[in-house]
């Protein structure tokens, strides 16, 4: 259970879209070495070559999946994959525009077939599926333009030997996935408006014909920056959008965005106070499936007891992952994490509101104590836990310590204190609590 909560922790939600039948080929490494003749790959770049000359430069995107200068599919539902190439040649301002070249096999070899201009510097994420139950597959080409600081997708169709252009919009960040849960997938985008501090978050089908906007909603634009934008899942099995935005270089808010019947809704955006307030945090921790059942957890803090009077940057702050079904929460863990460390230990629900936490600055020692509300004091010691140089565990007196886990340099370890009552913790249950991973 442990090891599967500490893998947990960097996991990041997951997307749950899938790209229909798209084999990236010709990854970084493959692209610094010519291809082999005689490959698909080379015959592949030849067509490119042939059309726009050997002096191109090849771009592939900096996010997302699929991340190569050729992208393999079948653009066009006959069974037979096409290529998607990216490339660069400069124009006569000087300026290297990134061109889209479709490349598809005409009597039997690889022939450039279209080819159209990006206006853009650099290609953000790229993804191929079907946006709709019976459609073709689109092609959303997510661009970093010369003119502009918002980045531009571009979604298009392609059919006998031409590129149909569907929808341009500007985005900050873009998903396919099907957040309406219809089935197929649909085009989710977040533009962050930074000069008006505001955000909207928009969701788009994508149909044979027209585009219908489904819904649009307001986020946290008063924000340094979006962290992550993900699917994930609400309790009752619903998909739902969870963005993490930094609020500074250490505190966050997450937005959940999902859909109630039709109408889309942003949970926590606040519009009187124009900004998210309930899932303030002063951490850097993303959401993500903590407890790994399959739903999503939002990490919130609460400030522990005793710390209420203190300085922002003395508070100590229990961290609460959270579930939510669209009207209620449920805790997945609460836990003490110390970043410094490297490890987070899991508050038993009984020491919940009850107890506190003590540190000790010079050693980074964490001494969890039961809270006196009445006399505002923090006195009796429950367990202390500590991370110690392996060379310095070896020279204390060391078998009165619970070990806890140890790597090539370092020993973690509890010290048990109290020993009865409904508060106390065993070697065993010190052990189940504990939890490391790579938290940050
Ligand atoms: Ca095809
Ligand atoms: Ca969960």
């Amino acid at each position: 259970m442990l090891k599967r909560i500490a893998l947990c922790l960097l996991a990041v939600v997951t997307v749950a879209f899938c790209c229909t039948a798209c084999d990236s080929i010709g990854s970084v490494e493959q692209l610094l070495t010519p291809p082999r003749s005689g490959g698909e790959l080379y015959d592949i770049q030849q067509a490119l070559y042939n059309f726009a000359g050997r002096s191109v430069k090849l771009h592939y995107a900096h996010t997302g999946d699929n991340r190569s200068a050729f992208i393999r599919s079948d653009l066009d539902s006959d069974g037979v994959n096409e290529a998607v190439a990216f490339y660069s040649v400069a124009n006569a301002d000087g300026l290297a525009e990134i061109h889209i070249n479709i490349i598809d096999t005409v009597d039997g070899g690889w022939v450039s077939v279209c080819d159209t201009a990006t206006g853009a510097s650099g290609i953000d994420k790229v993804e191929i599926a079907p946006l709709s139950e019976k459609g073709a597959p689109v092609i959303a080409v997510g661009a970093e333009l010369f003119s502009s600081t918002a980045n531009q997708i571009s979604l298009f169709t392609y059919s006998k030997g031409h590129l149909y252009t569907r929808m341009k919009e500007n985005y900050t960040r873009f998903l396919i996935c099907d957040l309406a849960g219809v089935g197929y997938d649909q085009l989710v985008l977040l533009n962050h408006n930074s000069a008006e501090r505001s955000a909207e978050a928009q969701v788009y089908s994508v149909g044979a014909d027209y585009n219908t906007l489904l819904g649009a909603v307001s986020v946290d634009g008063n924000i340094s920056g979006v962290t992550a934008f993900n699917m994930g899942k609400l309790t009752d099995g619903r998909a739902a959008l969870f963005i993490d935005s930094a609020k500074s270089t250490s505190s966050m808010i997450t937005d959940l965005v999902y859909f109630e019947g039709e109408n889309l809704k942003s949970e926590f955006f606040d519009k009187t106070a124009g900004q998210t307030e309930a899932t303030l945090r002063y951490n850097t921790l993303l959401c993500a499936d903590i407890n790994g059942d399959g739903t999503t957890d939002i990490p919130f803090a609460k400030l522990l007891p005793g710390y209420e009077n203190l300085s922002a940057d003395e508070r100590m702050y229990l961290t609460i992952w959270r579930s939510f079904d669209g009207k209620k929460y449920a805790d997945a863990l609460a836990g003490d994490f110390n970043y410094d460390d490297g490890y987070y230990f899991e508050f038993p629900s009984v020491w919940l509101d009850k107890v506190t936490l003590v540190y000790d600055k010079s050693t980074n020692m964490h001494s969890y104590r039961l809270w006196n509300a009445e006399h505002n004091s923090a006195l009796t010691e429950i367990v202390r836990l500590r991370c110690y140089s392996a060379a310095e565990y070896e020279d204390i007196q060391n078998d009165q310590l619970v070990e806890l886990m140890r790597d090539d340099s370092r020993v973690w370890a509890a010290r048990l204190i109290m020993t009865d009552g409904e508060y106390a913790l065993d070697k065993e249950k010190v052990t189940d609590c504990f939890g490391k991973g790579e938290i940050k």
